[in-house]
């Protein structure tokens, strides 16, 4: 008997570009508000730096991905779907994808699996996870960009390893925890 690999894959920041997206459609909608660049970027949560910027930029921000076709129309990261493919085609490894869905539930999680079988094809639609509290999933290892990743559990199975974005690449190094540049390096 062989124990298999079982990897879970953040999407949004990790297969899926929110960031790219989001300043897409946030600078189409509101020509002549201030923005955040790709390269400025810092925190997680995108909403809290736009409404320090300024406080009604906020909720602006927040109507973007709240609007139907957003999760959708996102572009896949570079390499993202071929090094899915590759991993789920690996010897005692399983591939799940990892994702919290967005309060607002009116469009969000049926964009996901609809984007994953666009990009990825029906067997990642079995794969796919929708949870709110990553903690309670088991797993050998958890490929996302969020730097803090908590809930109920506070001892998950995986190990985390920090997928790299915009908001987190000036971070400061922590030498317990792995990071994953990109899929294509
Ligand atoms: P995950 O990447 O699976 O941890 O999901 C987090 C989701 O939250 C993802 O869709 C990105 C989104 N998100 C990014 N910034 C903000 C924010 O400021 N507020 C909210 N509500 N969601 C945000």
């Amino acid at each position: 008997y062989t124990k298999r690999l079982r990897v879970l894959v953040d999407m949004d920041g990790v297969i899926a570009d929110f960031e790219g997206g989001f300043l897409k459609k946030y600078r189409a909608k509101y020509p002549n508000e201030p923005y955040i660049s790709l390269e400025n970027r810092r925190g997680f949560w995108v909403s809290n730096q736009y409404g320090e910027l300024r406080r009604d930029l906020c909720e602006k921000a927040i109507s973007i991905w709240e609007s139907k076709n957003f999760f959708i129309d996102l572009e896949p990261l570079p390499g993202s779907v071929a090094a899915l493919k590759e991993m789920s085609s690996m010897e005692n490894t399983d591939v799940f994808i990892c994702t919290s869905p967005i309060k607002q539930y009116s469009f969000c999680p049926f964009e996901k699996y609809a984007w994953i079988e666009k990009h990825l094809g029906w067997e990642f639609v079995e794969q796919t996870i929708l949870t709110r509290d990553k903690t309670l999933v088991s797993g050998d290892l958890l490929i996302d960009d969020k730097p803090d990743i908590l809930g109920v559990e506070p001892n998950p199975t995986w190990e985390h390893v920090l997928f790299t974005a915009c908001h987190n690449k000036d971070l400061p190094p922590c030498p317990s925890r792995r990071r994953l540049l990109s899929w294509n390096s």
